[in-house]
């Protein structure tokens, strides 16, 4: 069917919120799937929501095809306005049927009824139920479902959908049917059906009620052996919800289904989670430590969306993050609760905030900037962001930094006891936290801190030490500010928890002893809660001019600036007790040295970038006995270009790059023994685990081999690729493969060539690892100007299909936006090829495309001649007639 755009899409606005005019009280489906044509009969038994102004009933469709509609039974008058259908004059109670039809072959979208690979998928989350049939296609709608599957049975025997199996048997010409119930009510966008030839890891557990469940992993036939990660996570997964925060699992049947073809990681729905391979998969052959630990953060997460997201969900898409920020804290926090020790909590919080920093600063700081809970949009998918998830989380956890620990366990328990079965909103969840602890600074500065889900923007924290010898104090000054977003000129302060330390300059960390507050416990870390534009705080007693510690565990998402010496900041990184901050102190060091070169003007090839002090303090962390080898590696690793061009006004992405590549040749020369002793230090011989500390283990193995590759390079010496090239034959499980690969690519070696083609001719029929062959080459450093030409290759390789979201991914995604030593050309040839592949994308799935949309939505930050390429590749998709609204939002922002 012809879809007819609209020339200007229109805005939803959240004030605009209306409570629907009509309710839902129950659905009953019957579906006979075809790929090519499929039937839905959708039976709605629905009431007038007497509390509104009377109003027709206008239900959402989006590409279908209706056969019919009946109310009470009866034939009806009904009109179509856009896409919605309208029933004027209905009475106030009344059964409606629409039966419609759809094409789930034809579907590219992956939004609504879809097939891959011979199986058919839904995904409904934000606005695809309406795919499937008309609808109130709105969150704050919530029904009691009953679903009717039928399809032939050789070609999909297994046929799923929310809740229990209350009936199944076969019907004539080869077909059975299934029969499946929820008994919760639930939202559309929850509702999920699979069906295809599909087999299923089971395993039944008791909960500490007694009550049994049935756990399903469900793949395909050759993946079975690939499922037990999953399985285990989702075990650990139950077990932490019930123990945390009280909150068992409320089903008889727990599935998590796998497909190859999925625009995002998974899907919630109720009882029936539907995943991206990429996120169930994992045997020690195929899969990564990073793999594994993403596993089973994903499986985590979309389980905690049981009760944050689906028993309490969203009153509409603008509180989306009240579920999804909600949701990340808590797998955030189901991560570091599996981690056996502080030390590896610590690494996965630095994981955490690295994420943070490297992709939600830079859109907060964007044209695509926007409020944790938006005041509009134009198409809701553009809204499922790192600001929504990743800084929501941060707003979650600062209020349990303001309430402690158990008393957000209690503002758990009041915001589930309150709003059970509503749909409700980021107001609510507040107000729950804050009610189940009346003394907290939270209940007192309430309203201020709502400001984290109303105004937009990283918030700065300028900070000042004084030391006053003669009164033997430290005072520290803060200054908050934030700058404007698009449609917020002006901010008001936050409250902004800021934890903070003091360190003697030996390392010895002090007691702190806070003026005004003498009857304060002595204590060594102390949080700040900052409310005002400008605030201080003083210490007394104190001897000398102390290194303060601060923002220690990231305590707010905040940039901090502080004037620290040199020499501060080597005493932070050696003895600073808070990891977060021993890891920053090195961060800020090689930073400063990186900044300094680039804006210095000065040659870069043949200047020593980074001073010896750093190099010796480098030295000093990775042969540090008492520091756990994750910890080493992110220490030792230097902070991203992304990043590094984040703290310049205006970015030459050429430059950034080639100081960074010199930083790193610098460190993998200078510390060339050190890297071979921690190689050989962190070689494991026992079986493979993907425990935080094994893989910590590998990890910086994995880097060291990257140092000894590139100083090889440089020294022209044979030895260590010739050893990584033996490692990558040799190794017995994946993450050394690849580390190894990865080595040999990442410093050109000549090996590389013949490491890539034994690795595909290995794992030819692994998807998932194909994928990282593919976005290996493609994020590869760009030595001889050719990585693009080596991208256009890749795409012609009989592997790539642009359809298939993961392969599109880590071939385009990784050059465009991975890889910005190659995309960033001076002759625009990166910025074009990628406004083609946008506008190609475009027209098969609009929600990938709009993603890679956002690749330059930096560009006004770049030098020239950068910036005008940038901007008229942008402009040369905008200037598309028939773009989809999704990517039309990201491209009419850009050139805002
Ligand atoms: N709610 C899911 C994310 C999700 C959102 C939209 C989707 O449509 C393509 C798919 C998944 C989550 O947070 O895991
Ligand atoms: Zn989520």
């Amino acid at each position: 069917m012809l879809q007819l755009r609209d020339a200007q899409p229109v805005a939803v606005r959240r004030e605009d919120y209306a409570a629907p005019a009509w309710w839902i009280d129950t659905v009953d489906l019957t579906f006979d799937l075809d790929p090519a044509k499929t039937r839905v009969l959708n039976r709605m038994r629905m009431r007038r929501n007497t509390d509104v102004p009377v109003q027709p009933l206008r239900l959402d469709g989006d590409e279908l095809n209706l056969a019919r509609v009946l109310v009470n039974g009866q034939g009806a008058s009904f009109r179509m306005e856009g896409d919605q259908l309208v029933i004027d004059a209905l009475p106030d109670a009344f059964e409606l049927e629409i039966f419609t039809t759809c094409c789930p072959a034809k579907n590219t979208k992956l939004m609504g009824l879809f097939v891959s690979e011979d199986t058919f998928f839904t995904q409904c989350e934000a606005e695809g139920f309406r795919r499937i049939t008309y609808f109130l296609d709105r969150p704050d709608v919530m029904a009691s479902y009953q679903v009717m599957l039928r399809a032939n049975r050789s070609a999909y025997p297994v046929l799923l959908s929310n809740g229990n199996l209350v009936e199944q048997g076969d019907l004539p010409e080869g077909r059975h049917y299934a029969k499946w119930v929820d008994p919760f009510k639930k939202p559309s966008y929850l509702f999920a059906l699979v069906a295809g030839k599909l087999v299923a890891r089971e395993q039944r557990i008791k909960a500490r009620n007694g009550k049994e469940h049935l756990l399903q992993v469900y793949v395909r036939s050759g993946d079975l052996d690939k499922t037990e990660h999953a399985m285990n996570s989702l075990i650990h997964s139950i077990a932490w919800d019930e123990a945390r925060f009280g909150l068992p699992l409320d089903l008889d049947r727990f599935m998590i289904v796998a497909t190859s073809d999925f625009n995002m990681g998974a899907m919630e729905n109720k009882g029936l989670n539907i995943f991206n391979t990429k996120y169930v998969l994992a045997n020690q052959a195929t899969a990564t430590d990073a793999d594994y630990s993403n596993i089973e953060s994903v499986v985590g997460h979309e389980y905690f969306h049981n009760w944050s997201g689906d028993r309490v969900t969203c009153r509409d898409w603008f509180q989306l993050s009240l579920k999804e920020g909600l949701t990340v804290f808590r797998d955030q926090e189901f991560s570091q609760d599996l981690c056996a020790d502080a030390s590896a909590r610590a690494v996965k919080r630095i994981e955490d905030v690295r994420v943070l920093r490297t992709s939600q600063f830079p859109e907060d700081a964007g044209p695509m900037a926007h409020p944790v809970r938006p005041d509009s949009y134009i198409e809701i998918s553009n809204f499922y962001t790192v600001t929504i998830y990743e800084k929501g989380a941060e707003v979650v956890r600062m209020m349990q930094t303001l309430v402690g620990r158990k008393g957000f366990a209690r503002g758990i328990t009041l915001y589930f006891e309150r709003h059970d079965g509503h749909a409700v909103t980021c107001d609510d969840f507040a107000q729950a936290i804050a009610d189940a602890n009346p003394e907290s600074e939270l209940a007192a500065l309430l309203p201020q801190f709502k400001r984290w889900y109303s105004q937009a923007g990283t918030p700065r924290v300028a900070t000042q030490g004084h030391y006053d010898a003669v009164a033997r104090t430290y005072t520290l000054n803060f200054t908050q500010s934030c700058a404007p977003t698009p449609g917020q000129s002006i901010k008001e302060p936050f409250v902004i928890p800021v934890t903070l330390g003091l360190l003697a300059q030996d390392g010895q960390e002090l007691t702190l002893h806070l003026a005004g507050d003498e009857d304060a416990d002595a204590v060594r870390s102390h949080t700040l809660v900052l409310t005002q534009q400008h605030e201080s705080v003083t210490f007394n007693g104190i001897d000398s001019e102390p290194v303060p510690s601060i923002l220690r565990g990231f305590s707010a998402p905040v940039r901090l600036d502080f004037e620290y010496t040199d020499a501060q900041l080597l005493t932070l990184l050696a003895n600073d007790p808070d990891p977060f901050n021993r890891w920053e102190a090195g961060q800020r060091l090689a930073l400063r040295s990186a900044i300094s070169l680039i804006t210095s003007g000065a040659d870069v090839v043949g200047t020593t970038t980074l001073n010896d002090a750093f190099v010796d303090a480098m030295r000093g962390v990775l042969r540090n006995p008492t520091l756990d080898s994750a910890f080493k590696e992110l220490v030792l690793t230097l902070p991203s270009e992304t990043y590094i061009a984040e703290q310049l006004e205006v970015v030459d992405p050429q430059r950034v790059h080639a100081v960074r590549e010199a930083m790193r040749a610098q460190l993998a020369t200078a510390l060339f023994s050190d890297w071979e002793w921690a190689y050989e230090q962190n070689q494991d011989t026992g079986a493979y685990n993907p425990d935080p500390l094994s893989a910590g283990r590998r990890a910086l193995a994995g880097l060291a081999l990257v140092n000894l590759c590139l100083a090889a390079r440089a020294s022209g010496d044979s030895v260590w690729p010739g050893k990584t090239l033996q490692r990558f034959k040799d190794a017995g499980n994946m993450t050394d493969r690849f580390n190894a690969l990865n080595a040999l690519v990442s410093s050109g070696h000549a090996l590389a060539q013949q490491a890539l083609a034994r690795f595909h001719a290995i794992f030819k029929n692994e998807a998932l690892v194909i994928d990282k062959w593919f976005s290996l080459q493609a994020g590869s450093p760009d030595r001889g100007g050719n990585v693009l030409a080596l991208v256009k290759q890749l795409m012609k390789h009989p592997d790539f299909s642009l359809k298939n979201p993961n392969r599109a991914r880590s071939v385009i995604f990784s050059y465009c936006s991975a890889n910005p030593g190659a995309f960033h050309r001076a002759d625009a040839a990166g910025y074009v090829w990628w406004s083609d592949r946008v506008i190609e994308l475009d027209a098969i799935n609009p929600q990938v495309a709009a993603r890679l949309a956002r690749a330059l939505d930096r560009w006004s930050k770049l030098a020239e001649p950068y910036r005008s390429a940038a901007r008229e590749a942008i402009a040369r998709i905008a200037a598309r007639p028939d773009l989809s609204k999704d990517t039309q939002e990201v491209v009419t922002r850009a050139l805002a």
